[in-house]
């Protein structure tokens, strides 16, 4: 079988794995059982390697590379988060534009395809992941690598109008043309792409086909990630029953649970949230001292201003919600921004009446099938999700709310308090089916099989 070699900007610790807050991590940890997977240490010197440290550990060949302090701050906090995440997030208020953190972004994927071609063997299956190394393949390709090369992206993609503001836009799209399949999250994203890359290159597409001119052909697909459901409902049991779901519980004296676990990303429509909240106990004083909101927001690039602002914003909600709500026995809004353990985050989903998850924009949201993976079949809670998550596709069932409307989170929430237990049951189990079947593993073999014409295994 040949071997799988993941490429992705950050690659966790062995150690790290399950702690660190992130879908991409979460998700490959899942899907990864052997094979090499290269990127970024997390770690910052005097120079960008372009020779990678290995370790090994259960199975996984770990390769890092160190950057520079200026790359870090050009490539990953400049380009990557100050101008793709926005832009491809529609946000185009937010995005900012440095045309040498474009050049630091070009450099650091050229040090990465040097640090990765001598490890690679000419039977591997290379897939590279998101908006950090689109260059990638071809830089490898630059340096003869012939191998299936494979790109998928985790984030949204924007149609032309808004794509068109990135300056160097089309250089980018041209460079997907060294994959032989590039993927996105949902059929939406991949209609955006499509229209992109006819609009800004000319290219045909054609039943999910793209024929360059150079002769190769890039298929594109969409492929939703999904999360390994049965390992994440047996750690939700586990979970609920450890000393920390059992001190949740006592701490919430019979209150109903409400439960929101995000990245601290302007992306994730907690602002909104909070005021959705507020808004329901202004609205409903028959849920004041009987319902509590734990809302776990990890913090993330700390060194993007953006994310700086947003903390504070929340830190001044959070307080304004339990000033004027909260009483000498009861908190509504508890807030916590550091990470928590996934089997922790596991069980407190079993414990929550209702699992909020209400983001702007979003990719796919891993939390919204987490949360139904964690539910109890015999009491399931209700899962409220932004009609602006990938995941709506695949779980219909769930109370949808646009994020941007604070009375409609209210009322969402209202409803799903009240929700009768026949029908939290009925929706639940539509969405555990799904949940289940679009597995992790489902979906790397989708992708896989793909990009290999089924020739893999
Ligand atoms: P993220 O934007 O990071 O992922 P998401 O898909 O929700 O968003 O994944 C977050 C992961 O981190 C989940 O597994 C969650 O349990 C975990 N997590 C969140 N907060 C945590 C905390 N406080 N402590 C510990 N763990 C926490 C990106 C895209 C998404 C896409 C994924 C996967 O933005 O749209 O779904 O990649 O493709």
């Amino acid at each position: 079988m040949a071997r799988l070699v993941l490429v992705s900007n950050r690659v966790p610790s062995p150690a790290d794995r399950g702690v660190r807050a992130g879908g991409l991590v979460a998700a490959l940890s899942e899907a990864i059982s052997g094979g090499l997977w290269f990127g970024w240490s997390g770690q910052t010197g005097d120079a960008t390697d372009t020779t990678a440290t290995q370790r090994r550990s259960r199975g996984v060949t770990y390769a890092t590379v160190d950057l520079s302090q200026a790359d870090y701050e050009r490539y990953y906090v400049g380009f990557s988060n100050s101008t793709l995440w926005p832009l491809l997030h529609y946000r185009l208020g937010l995005m900012e534009f440095e045309r040498e953190q474009y050049y630091a972004y070009l450099d650091v994927n050229r040090a990465f395809a040097a640090a990765l071609s001598p490890l690679l063997q000419p039977d591997d299956v290379v897939w590279v992941h998101d908006y950090h190394l689109i260059p990638l393949g071809g830089m490898l390709r630059e340096k003869g690598i012939a191998n299936r090369i494979g790109f998928f992206l985790h984030v949204p993609f924007v149609p032309p109008s808004a794509y068109a503001v990135v300056p160097n836009g089309a250089a980018l799209l041209q460079s997907l043309g060294a994959y032989d399949l590039v993927g996105v999250q949902t059929q939406s994203d991949l209609q955006n792409l499509a229209d992109c890359l006819r609009e800004f290159l000319g290219w045909p597409v054609e039943d999910g086909n793209c024929v360059l001119g150079g002769g190769r052909t890039t298929r594109l697909g969409a492929f939703p990630i999904g999360i390994d459901a049965t390992g994440f409902a047996e750690m939700a049991v586990e979970g609920a029953n450890s000393a920390e779901g059992k001190r949740l519980r006592e701490s919430l004296a019979r209150r109903a649970l409400i439960m929101g676990v995000d990245r601290l990303d302007y992306s994730k429509g907690l602002p909104n949230r909070f005021h959705g909240y507020s808004r329901l106990l202004a609205r409903c004083p028959e849920h004041h001292q009987r319902i509590t909101y734990v809302q776990v927001a990890a913090r993330s690039r700390d060194d993007v201003p953006q994310y700086q602002a947003i903390r504070r914003e929340l830190d001044r909600l959070a307080g304004r919600v339990n000033g004027r709500f909260g009483t000498i026995d009861w908190v509504p809004l508890r807030y916590v921004t550091r990470p928590v353990p996934r089997a922790t985050l596991a069980g407190f989903f079993r414990v929550a009446r209702v699992g909020l998850v209400t983001p702007l924009r979003d990719g796919m949201n891993l939390v919204a099938k987490e949360y139904v993976a964690a539910q109890d079949a015999d009491d399931p809670g209700v899962l409220i999700l932004s009609r602006f998550a990938g995941a709506v596709h695949e779980l219909p069932e769930a109370l949808v709310v646009n994020p941007i409307d604070v009375d409609e989170i209210a009322e969402a929430l209202d409803a799903a308090l009240r929700m009768p237990l026949d029908e939290r049951k009925a929706r639940w189990q539509r969405m555990w089916e799904r949940v289940r079947t679009d597995s992790a593993v489902a979906w790397r073999r989708s992708f896989l099989d793909t990009l290999t014409d089924g020739r893999r295994n």
